[in-house]
């Protein structure tokens, strides 16, 4: 057994794509101090990736795991957080969080799972389902088109966007590497097949092609790529890589730090 494996019983569908976030996850985490690792996670068919490895873990409420884990941070700023999350989870229940973190840049990683509905609850529409998406809830089709979560966050001032694909472990391994060594807030949205309820590999194996890191400072840039798919199911390019990366102080240093003129270790001192 790997010192990362746990005895729970993996109860997620034959073919999920939450299987290649956890085994990237895992590969990815593999040479680091695990006693600085936290991970927080929402409610969903994502949030069981707490119970399949052996860290530091929080279960928040659905739609909380974002304030879970920027509480988390604040209290000991020493510790790498990352937050795994369902689009339900943080693009309907929880969208005012994902936001406002990206806002503040707050250092801590979000790990999107995207499978574009709420699986658990056996295939609601999210806001990044298809427009005229059937579900459970939506019969006859949904009225509505979705949101482009990384031009949101983009507008929203995140420092660090990326996107991968579940199906592209090794691509998802080092994307998710980069994403923690980001000093600030990043973000790393994975495609997500959920098998059961919206399958959507076929689609992404077709479509997904790997980009460069080129001109990672220029918000156009950045946009332009974030624009080339627009979430519906059209036979449309779907890039995958870094769209975005800017250094810039994060939350706890510009709201603690820098105001009093103090060291971390000063601050910490203090706080502890
Ligand atoms: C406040 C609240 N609202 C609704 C639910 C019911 N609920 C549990 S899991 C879930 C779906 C989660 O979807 P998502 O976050 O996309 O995760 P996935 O299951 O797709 O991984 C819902 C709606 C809940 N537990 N709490
Ligand atoms: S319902 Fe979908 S997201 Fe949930 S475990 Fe099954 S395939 Fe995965």
């Amino acid at each position: 057994m790997n010192k990362l494996d746990t005895n729970y019983k993996n109860t997620w569908c034959p073919g999920c794509g939450n299987f290649g976030i956890l085994a990237a996850f895992k590969k990815a985490i593999e040479d680091e101090d695990l006693s600085k690792i936290v991970i927080t996670t929402g409610i969903g068919c994502h949030a069981k990736l707490a119970d399949y490895i052996n860290v530091n873990s929080f279960y928040s409420l659905h739609g909380r795991s974002i304030p879970a884990a920027e509480g988390i941070k604040l209290a000991n700023p020493e510790l790498k957080v990352i937050v795994f999350t369902g689009d339900g989870d943080s693009l309907d229940e929880g969208i005012s969080h994902l936001i406002h973190a990206a806002k503040r840049n707050t250092d801590i990683t979000v790990i999107l799972h995207n499978n574009r509905l709420f699986a658990l609850t056996t295939g609601q529409f999210t806001a990044v389902s298809p427009d005229n998406f059937k579900g459970k809830s939506t019969p006859m089709g949904s009225p509505e088109s979705p949101i482009n979560p990384l031009e949101l966050l983009l507008a929203s001032n995140a420092t660090f966007i990326a996107r991968s694909y579940s199906g592209n472990i090794k691509h998802l391994e080092e994307i998710i590497k980069r994403a923690i060594s980001h000093k600030g807030f990043s973000i790393v949205e994975v495609l997500d097949p959920c098998v059961s309820f919206f399958n959507t590999a076929e689609l992404y194996n077709k479509n997904t092609y790997v980009i460069s890191d080129n001109n990672l400072d220029s918000r156009e840039e950045a946009l332009k790529k974030i624009r080339e798919w627009n979430y519906e199911e059209i036979d449309q390019k779907i890039p995958l890589g870094i769209f975005y990366e800017i250094q810039k102080k994060p939350y706890f240093e510009r709201a603690l730090i820098s105001k009093k003129e103090e060291t971390v270790e000063q601050i910490l001192e203090e706080l502890i």
